[in-house]
């Protein structure tokens, strides 16, 4: 079996995503200690930031990077379409997750577990209200086939689904993201699966 090394922490949900893609492709996983703070975490990733992904001599850093990198890389199915513009929807949706969902949830989980913390900038007033029209887009777009690209399961999926689940780790998140029903149906079919059991930080830690 193909083999990678991890540089993550349990609950980032960047790295729960590269290693949930990893398990879909069939690719063994292994954990290392992010050390963001060490000045010599920069040969890994110059801006110390997690996950960063080792295949032989190989370093891929940023998750986009390493989500496209393990599914053209490694045999197992394919988790983007064959097609330009599918592949450009899929890019769509992993800037989505990134650019706006990352923020929101990442502000949730600060303002309601850090309160002091020094970065907060929106209330969770605010943070919810994003949320839900976070929420309504995404409903729309898989109440289509039930995935966020075409008819098949893609890195699309497999990409959010941390960030949504690490929003539900708040109280404001859960009740938010209970209320969409495609969204939920999605989730479920995303949990069925052997690998998000193989991936879950929230269980395998
Ligand atoms: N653009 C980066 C973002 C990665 C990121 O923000 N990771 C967080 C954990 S989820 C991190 O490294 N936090 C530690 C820090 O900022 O010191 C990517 O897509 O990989």
């Amino acid at each position: 079996m193909d083999k990678v090394r991890l540089h993550t922490m349990a609950l980032s949900p960047y790295g729960w995503g590269a290693r949930l893609i990893a398990c879909e492709k069939g690719v063994e996983v292994e954990l290392a200690a992010a050390e963001v703070s060490d000045q010599g975490y920069e040969s890994l990733h110059p801006f110390r930031k997690m996950p960063v992904l080792i295949h032989g001599e190989v370093v891929i850093y940023e998750s986009i990077a390493i989500a496209n990198y393990l599914d053209e890389a490694f045999p197992g199915p394919a988790l983007r379409p064959a097609d330009p513009v599918g592949r450009a929807r899929v890019l769509t949706w992993l800037s989505v997750t990134s650019n706006y969902l990352f923020p929101i949830m990442n502000g949730l989980i600060k303002a309601v577990y850090e309160p002091k913390s020094a970065v907060l900038t929106l209330t969770i007033e605010e943070l919810a209200a994003a949320l839900t029209g976070l929420m309504q887009k995404l409903e729309d777009a898989l109440k289509r086939t039930g995935c966020l690209v075409g008819e098949d399961l893609t890195l699309a999926d497999f990409y959010l689904i941390p960030h949504l689940k690490t929003a539900a780790l708040t109280p404001q998140g859960a009740s938010e993201i209970a209320a969409w029903p495609a969204v939920n149906a999605w989730m479920q079919r995303l949990e069925a699966r052997p690998a998000y059991g193989l991936a879950n930080p929230l269980v395998i830690g």
